[in-house]
């Protein structure tokens, strides 16, 4: 897959892929990344890219010359490449968005601009516009970065063997579960007996119940509606025993875990309390 970045600053797009998984994967030819750099398609002795809006206002605005000449010049590179535009007002970055773009058989060009934005009829040689959340940065380098390197992950090979981009958190819809290595005890912190028992079927139940307790605390917008009801509901009369143990035993470690948090928030207030008084 080939990803070409439309973009004034060229060399942070080349510092920040010349390294570790990035790097392998173009040196096994696996990615192909590159750069248009806007500037070199201008024709004044100032290179100028940039101007002030009208009708006024802070900040510069990205002149459409350059920018158009750039990407044309992109998608003759090319030609089956679906060309997003980095933006604050794109359609938001997920899991799924990423997964869509690795799984689509084209090629990439991203767009990035700097200032205050682009003119707006560049968006005539745009696809879609893209954001990774709600935040304005200094340009849509990073950004595209971010995208390059979340879809990169899904092409075959890019990981290598030990990995699998398939089996993270967000691509099975819930925040991960806890990981621990060697040692046992790190400072009287220990890891779990269960992750040591050798019993799989114990572990991977384990290990669901703690990614749907880290969601349901962190992000309950990305369960679904069966597993709120799991969670918070009544209990379907008609239930496999062993799944009925699942849940149950979920449930009991959420309201320990709000205890302990209702005990802590007591003890904040009081001591606030304390300093105020
Ligand atoms: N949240 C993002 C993308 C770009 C960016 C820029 C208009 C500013 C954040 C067009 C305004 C581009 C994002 C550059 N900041 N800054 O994905």
């Amino acid at each position: 897959m080939k990803f070409l970045f439309v973009t004034l600053f060229p060399e942070q797009i080349e510092q920040a892929a010349g390294h570790s998984i990035l790097q392998r994967a173009q040196a096994r030819g696996l990615i192909d990344i590159s750069c248009i750099n806007p500037r070199d398609f201008t024709h004044d002795v100032h290179r100028t890219v940039d101007d002030t809006p009208f009708g006024g206002g802070a900040g510069m605005v990205l002149k459409p010359e350059p920018m158009v000449a750039a990407i044309r010049k992109a998608k003759e590179q090319l030609p089956n490449a679906r060309v997003i535009a980095m933006c604050p007002g794109g359609r938001t970055l997920k899991q799924s968005v990423v997964e869509e773009y690795a799984a689509c058989g084209q090629d990439l060009i991203f767009v990035c601009g700097h200032y205050e934005g682009f003119d707006e009829r560049i968006f005539h040689w745009v696809d879609e516009k893209l954001s990774i959340g709600d935040y304005v940065l200094t340009g849509g380098e990073l950004p595209a970065l971010v995208v390059m390197d979340a879809v990169a992950r899904f092409l075959p090979g890019v990981l290598g063997k030990l990995a699998s981009a398939e089996e993270d958190s967000f691509s099975t819809g819930l925040l991960e579960y806890p990981q621990y290595t060697r040692p046992v005890d790190f400072e009287g912190l220990t890891v779990p007996e269960v992750l040591r028992s050798g019993n799989h079927a114990l572990i991977n139940s384990w290990r669901l119940q703690e990614a749907l307790q880290a969601t349901y605390f962190i992000r309950p917008d990305l369960l679904t509606a069966e597993q709120k009801q799991l969670i918070d509901g009544r209990l379907p009369l008609k239930m496999k025993k062993s799944e009925r143990r699942f849940w149950e035993e979920l449930r009991g470690k959420i309201a320990a875990a709000k205890e302990l948090r209702a005990a802590r928030n007591a003890a904040a207030a009081s001591a606030e309390e304390g300093e105020n008084g």
